[in-house]
């Protein structure tokens, strides 16, 4: 299939799917074309298979904000015109899937097929601002499929909505030899001299990801046994986050990292993973951390429940527990037989339900069944 692939080319989850997605179609032989503001940051090495379309934004004085989604639709129907696409996938609704819609129309009897991926907060956070809803709900209704990350967004999406079609649930995945505690490459001594047992978060610092929960759970953590914390990523509440640390005499023990192209080195050298995320459509670090053998402490909201099996792959507890979610992770690290058995269970999980041999097939006989169907499917 000669397919193009719309997505945000940062670390947030959506852009790492889409990148991980394009690598494995092309790996089993489609032609996948990114369109994109800049090179996703995975695949900025060449891959067989995979061409890069950078979008080109005009600024001038009239715009004070210059209107992306058409450079966007005007990039893809030159990108589509050329490679005789059969199909767009836009990955997070805004404004994707806009500019892929507007495309299909500009480009008429090609027949393009258009499909959409909800990813979170598309729907969670800028589906509910009232700017956006009417957009939103049309480019839902108007794709001719919809993916959703999770049985929890997909729900959400149509109550919140009052959607009718269907919306597919294709699962986030990972690549397991990859994300795999048989990586090797972190040194652990590194971080932890003394054998201190090491926490780990990775996300975007935005408030909805709790950050300063994560060193309040860790503060708790370290009063009792020696530990390290490993902060990965960049946003919003960083600066917040390092002056909590400062004050709670934290500094020897929290690593600020900074944004990491491949987390799987580090979670190799990492025993616990912390997400106490306000809102999670599916929580694709989360995976990722199971993937590497790491339990999770997190919280028991959104699509967190599909991923992380309470007692058995970690510890999901209401938002902003912190007391539960810092015994949780101690109740792991001092038993080093319970410990075992979470760890076992959160890599079996990933390879069973969410390696990425299973799940792309999913997304490639997706993309069959919509360039098979006349109309978009109901
Ligand atoms: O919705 C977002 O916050 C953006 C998005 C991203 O680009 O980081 O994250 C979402 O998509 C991921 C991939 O499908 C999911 O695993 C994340 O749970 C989801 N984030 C949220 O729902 C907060």
């Amino acid at each position: 299939m000669r397919i193009g692939i719309v997505c945000y080319p940062t670390h947030g989850g959506s852009g790492v799917l889409a990148s991980e997605l394009a690598l494995g179609l092309a790996e089993r032989g489609h032609e996948i074309h990114i369109v994109s503001y800049t090179i996703p940051f995975r695949l900025r090495s060449f891959h067989q298979n995979v061409l890069i379309h950078e979008v080109d934004v005009l600024s001038y004085p009239l715009f004070k904000y210059p209107p992306y989604a058409l450079s966007l639709a005007t990039k893809l129907v030159a990108v589509a015109k050329e490679y005789r696409l059969e199909l767009i996938h836009a990955h997070y609704a805004v404004p994707h899937a806009t500019s892929a819609f507007l495309a299909k129309q500009m480009l008429g009897a090609q027949g393009l097929k258009t499909i959409t991926t909800l990813h979170g907060t598309d729907i969670t956070l800028v589906g509910l601002d009232e700017s956006f809803y009417e957009v939103i709900k049309f480019n839902i209704e108007e794709s001719d499929g919809v993916t959703a990350v999770s049985n929890y967004l997909q729900q959400r999406t149509i109550d919140q909505f009052a959607i009718r079609r269907e919306i597919r649930v294709i699962h986030n995945f990972v690549d397991t030899h990859r994300y795999s505690p048989e990586t090797t490459s972190c040194t652990k001594e590194h971080f932890a001299p003394h054998g201190e047992k090491i926490l780990m978060h990775a996300s975007n610092f935005r408030p909805l990801k709790r950050t300063i929960d994560v060193v309040r759970i860790f503060d708790r953590v370290r009063q009792q046994i020696p530990a390290k914390l490993l902060l990965v990523g960049e946003g919003p509440d960083r600066l917040g986050v390092q002056q909590l640390v400062k004050e709670l005499g934290l500094s020897q023990d929290v690593f600020f990292l900074g944004e990491q192209d491949y987390l799987e080195n580090l979670m190799s050298c990492a025993d616990l993973f912390v997400l106490p995320s306000e809102q999670e459509s599916f929580g694709l670090v989360a995976l990722e951390a199971q993937s590497s053998a790491l339990p999770v402490i997190g919280t028991s909201i959104g699509g967190l429940p599909e991923v992380v099996l309470h007692d058995q792959t970690g510890f999901l507890l209401p938002v902003g527990e912190i007391e539960g979610m810092a015994e949780g992770a101690l109740q792991l690290l001092k038993d080093p037989s319970l410990y075992d058995s979470f760890r076992k269970c959160a890599r079996q999980r990933a390879i069973e339900c969410f390696d990425s041999k299973l799940i792309i097939p999913q997304y490639e006989a997706f993309y069959q069944e919509i360039l098979d169907s006349g109309e978009h499917s109901q």
